[in-house]
This record gives C-alpha cells, sequence and structure tokens, in this order.
C-alpha cells in the first residue's frame, strides 16, 4: 500500500443529529464516497435513529431464541471460536427488521447506491452476537477475490467495490465489548498479498453510539475483538451487492433474505429492484 494513500484510520463522517434524512446528505455522497473507495471502510455518525435500533434487540433476541432451537439452527452459523459465543443468524425481515430505515436507510443507501451502481441488491440481513467471553476474530476478509489468479488479482487496487457490509451495532461499542477491528486500505492488496498484513499494527477500531454505522468493503481485512463485558453485543450486518455478484463462501442458501408477496408489493416503488431476488418465485433461481 502507498503510505500517502494509507493511514491505518477509518474515516469518519459526522452527520448532523436530527437532520432531514429525506434529502441526500451531500458530504457523505462525495467526501464519503472517496474516502470508502480509498480505505475500503468509512465510519457514518448519527446515521440511524436510535430509538429505532433500541426497539429490534427485543425481537433480535426472539430470533436468536427460536434459531437455538434444533429444528432452525441450521439459520444461523458459530463464527468458529467458541461454540454459540460468536453465533451468525438469518434476520427474518418481520417487525422493526422489515422497515426500510434499517435495510435502504434514507441516509445511507444513496451512498450505498452511488458506490454499487444504482441496481445494487441486497445480499443479506443477518446479525452477529457476541457473548460475554466470546474470544477475538482472526483477521480475515469475506470472500476470495472475483478472479483467485496472483497475476489479475494484484490489480485489485483499480477495481471498485462489487459488495460491502453496512455494519450497525445495536449497542455501544467500547473496547470491552468488542468493536470490529479493521486495516483500512487493504481491500487494494491482492487476495495473496492480504495475507502478509501485519495483524498487530494499521488498524482501526472503531467505538460507536448507538446510531453510528460503519460500512466496509468484502475485501477489506477485520475481526471482531473480544467481549470481555458481561453483556451481550448484537451487530447488524447487512451485505449490498452489484447484481451479478454471488457470495459463494457466506453461506448465501441460508442468508439470502425471504420476502413474502405481500411483503413485497409493498415495498416502494424504487426499492423493488434491491429485493425481488429474495421473493418465492426469484429466490430458488438466485440461490441455486
Ligand atoms: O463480530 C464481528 O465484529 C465481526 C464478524 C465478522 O467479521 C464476520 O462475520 O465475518
Amino acid at each position: 500500500m502507498e503510505t500517502d494513500e494509507y493511514s491505518g484510520r477509518i474515516p469518519e463522517i459526522r452527520l448532523p443529529i436530527g437532520a432531514d434524512a429525506s434529502a441526500p446528505n451531500t458530504q457523505l455522497l462525495s467526501t464519503g464516497f472517496d474516502a470508502f473507495q480509498k480505505n475500503g471502510c468509512l465510519l457514518i455518525r448519527n446515521a440511524f435513529d436510535k430509538s429505532e435500533l433500541q426497539q429490534l434487540r427485543t425481537p433480535l433476541l426472539e430470533q436468536y431464541r427460536e434459531m437455538m432451537d434444533q429444528k432452525t439452527r441450521g439459520q444461523s452459523r458459530d463464527l468458529r471460536e467458541g461454540y454459540y459465543k460468536r453465533r451468525m443468524l438469518r434476520i427474518k425481515l418481520e417487525k422493526g427488521f422489515k422497515s426500510r430505515s434499517i435495510w435502504a436507510n434514507k441516509t445511507v443507501f444513496p451512498l450505498i447506491n452511488r458506490l454499487l451502481g444504482e441496481q445494487a441488491i441486497l445480499g443479506k440481513i443477518t446479525a452477529v452476537v457476541a457473548w460475554p467471553g466470546a474470544p477475538s476474530q482472526q483477521m480475515h476478509f469475506d470472500h476470495p477475490d472475483l478472479f483467485a489468479s496472483y497475476e489479475i488479482s494484484k490489480f485489485a487496487h483499480k477495481l471498485p467495490t462489487h459488495c460491502l457490509q453496512l455494519v450497525l451495532p445495536l449497542v455501544d461499542i467500547t473496547m470491552d465489548n468488542g468493536p470490529t477491528r479493521c486495516w483500512p486500505g487493504s481491500h487494494k492488496l491482492a487476495q495473496g498479498d492480504r495475507v502478509n498484513v501485519d495483524p498487530q499494527s494499521g488498524y482501526s477500531d472503531p467505538l460507536t453510539t448507538l446510531g453510528d454505522c460503519f460500512l466496509i468493503d468484502f475485501r477489506t481485512l477485520h475481526s471482531g475483538l473480544c467481549n470481555n463485558s458481561n453483556r451481550w453485543r448484537p451487530v447488524l450486518f447487512i451485505t449490498y451487492q452489484r447484481p451479478w455478484f454471488r457470495d459463494a463462501s457466506n453461506y448465501y442458501r441460508i442468508f439470502t433474505p425471504k420476502i413474502s408477496d405481500q411483503d413485497f408489493l409493498n415495498i416502494p416503488d424504487e426499492l423493488k429492484f434491491s429485493v425481488e431476488h429474495a421473493t418465492p418465485q426469484l429466490r430458488r433461481l438466485f440461490v441455486q
């Protein structure tokens, strides 16, 4: 990585509290766009409504409990270290999770569309729940490069993002309960070179208060740190991607959202494209 391009710090945009979310935020769309392209991650403060996020905790816990049932456990995955301690689960689009202000937030979605093209689709909505005692994850990226060959993958720094995650914590994130550590700029390295990044340096730990979120490119190195607190740490990971991309390595058969025909009809027309692959008819084609 060129040193002038890489500060090791996650770039940050602070939105005014209570800003009119129906109007596009020009700073986010210009400075935020450039900063994300350069760093492969971007912290956005005050993007979401705090009370709406607070209200998601109870339905999330209900979904978590339901999912721990023997019959539905397949809808979740243990993220390796410490069974049950850090678990990813598919979020059912019901109750507060149905709300477009969560999955197509009027402030953040225009930036996502700018980064991924107007036809960005919703790849998955999951939650990662880290329970007290969850150990740190290994530094990793979320998907192999589009082309495995090193000769091609070394041009990764020239490619714009094809898939990114919106990381949306449902509690304040501190060093105690474990931020998602990320290595800004690492998305520009070929996959074969990313494995040589020093895990002990060049990272950023986004500490957030409720309402803040961050975006992270699928290629950017990151790791969830240990939860040393005595409380759960629920975080939504919402994936958006270019319409031609299929996630071949993150259990997309399980995690691709499901939307009933009735709920699909209620989605505003301008957002229908983002989720039509999740309807009963098209989902079968999408996940095959
Ligand atoms: O728990 C976290 O903060 C990160 C989870 C994660 O990196 C993943 O699911 O790939």
